[in-house]
């Protein structure tokens, strides 16, 4: 009898093929910890998890899925909060129940030297944004786009998901950062746009329909990144409010007049109390408050007086003010610990949503209420941006009710059910609520024409199932 190899072998054949033996990971060991996400709300089995080297063995990567009809999931620092970076665990979600090979782009690690004159520079995907922050800070500038998970997050996936963070209210999302990319399509194609000219309105931006399409379009190899000027100078107020609902007059009354303003973050003492008790530190502030706005301003001359005269300027007479940085970090510490705080207390229903200004605080109240008895509902984020991150605890993290629920509310407020952590396998069921049909047939209709196998993360973005209503 002839000897047949089976598929899956020929698959993983395929592989070592493409990256090297070295590169493609099958032992259970060895996969799981990419096979999880950080949450632990989402998970699945992936038959390989490929590490490739460069752009070309990405290309041969594809080239080997689509050859055997196996769904590809990118996969950057596997600091996503919404399933997109992980193997689909089962029908829940919505995706095709086939093979899936996590695509780690973490190998893909190549800096270029900084272009002072345009401000730019080439970074492959597989780059910490702490890597790229240092780096561009050495050549007297900054990356313009920070957040807590800086140093495990690489910069395709920030691309893919067009992250914000905390600096997006002066620099935009990381969308404003692109100066150009490389990508592979579906087919092993490789599309090109580096030469970083700023007018290049030549035929339709790839780049711009690449940002944000979470890997459901292409996997991002490179990135050309526009940087910022460098602004060292800081200074950092903690506001204790009345309420949520004094957040957006403050910063209605202090923008105006704070050029140098850098971030804008809200909390409230709910989320405040349970990273005090996580981190075991006091509190910044007594007597503690319902809610708290963190100012930043930054500049290349010291911005404290700036800060002062806004915050006078806006009626604010207590304020807990850091201008060192070993303050600073102790407040941003309070602030960047909230994910971690919480993901310690248990798994969380956790919906990066956002809403206009003044919705902000009605908003979460109306979340708040209708959670169900003894839930746990924690709110905090960019207020500048009105990014509200809703974090539920107590709920079973399976019932999808609760998602529902909130982003119904997202959308009877004017929001969008997604902000800066993309849409994902989360929210692919919920886009229906704040995306029109016109406009999810036209994302089906470029998603058909450039992987018309379906092969490109699954599952993520668009599903076929949709939230009923
Ligand atoms: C943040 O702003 C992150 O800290 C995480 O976007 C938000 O954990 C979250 O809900
Ligand atoms: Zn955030």
């Amino acid at each position: 009898m002839p000897h047949v190899t089976p598929p899956a072998t020929q698959l993983i054949e395929a592989l070592r093929g493409a990256v090297g033996d070295a590169h493609v990971l099958v032992e259970d060991d060895m996969r799981a910890p990419f096979e999880i996400d950080w949450t632990r709300r989402w998970s699945g089995r992936a038959a390989a998890v490929v590490q490739p080297g460069t752009t070309e063995a990405v290309a041969a990567v594809l080239r080997a899925c689509g050859d055997h009809d196996v769904a590809v999931v990118p996969q950057g620092g596997n600091t996503g909060l919404v399933g997109a970076g992980v193997p689909r665990g089962g029908p829940a979600d919505g995706s095709e129940r086939r093979e899936q090979v996590v695509l780690s782009m973490t190998r893909l690690v190549g800096l270029d030297d900084v272009d002072a004159a345009s401000m730019q520079v080439s970074a492959g995907a597989g780059v910490t944004l702490g890597a790229l922050q240092v780096h561009a800070r050495a050549a007297g500038l900054d990356a313009g786009v920070d957040f807590g998970a800086r140093d495990s997050a690489t910069l395709g996936a920030l691309v893919a998901c067009d992250a914000g963070g905390i600096r997006a209210l002066r620099h935009g999302t990381v969308r404003a950062r692109v100066a150009g990319l490389e990508a592979v399509l579906a087919d092993g194609q490789v599309v090109r746009r580096m030469s970083g000219l700023l007018k290049d309105n030549a035929g339709y931006d790839l780049p711009a329909l690449l940002t944000g399409s979470e890997g459901t379009l292409g996997v991002i190899t490179r990135v050309r990144w526009r940087l910022v000027p460098r602004h060292d100078a800081r200074a950092l107020a903690l506001i204790p409010l009345p309420g949520l609902a004094d957040a957006a007059p403050l910063l209605r009354a202090v923008r105006p007049r704070l050029a140098s303003l850098d971030a804008c973050e809200f909390l409230t003492d709910d989320g405040l109390g349970l990273v005090l008790e996580h981190l075991g530190v006091p509190a910044p502030v007594e007597p503690r408050a319902p809610a708290y706005v963190l100012l930043e301003a930054a500049a290349t001359a010291d911005p404290l007086p700036d800060l002062a005269d806004a915050l006078e300027a806006a009626g604010i007479e207590d304020a807990v003010i850091a201008d060192d940085s070993a303050s600073r970090e102790r407040l941003w510490r309070l602030r960047e610990s909230h994910t971690e705080a919480i993901s310690a207390a248990g798994v969380p229903h956790k919906l990066d949503v956002g809403v206009p200004l003044d919705a902000l605080a009605p908003f979460c109240d109306a979340v708040r209420d209708a959670m169900p008895a003894g839930a746990r509902t924690i709110v905090f984020g960019h207020l500048g941006d009105g990014n509200v991150h809703v974090n539920v605890l107590g709920p079973d993290p399976a019932d999808g009710s609760v998602d529902e629920t909130v982003l119904r509310l997202v959308a009877e407020h004017g929001g969008t059910i997604s902000a800066e952590h993309g849409v994902g396998v989360a929210k692919a069921r919920f886009l229906h609520l704040t995306r029109s049909d016109a406009e999810i047939a036209a994302m089906g209709a470029i998603k058909a024409a450039l992987d018309p196998r379906g092969i490109l993360n699954p599952g993520a973005v668009i599903s076929e199932r949709t939230a009923a209503g």
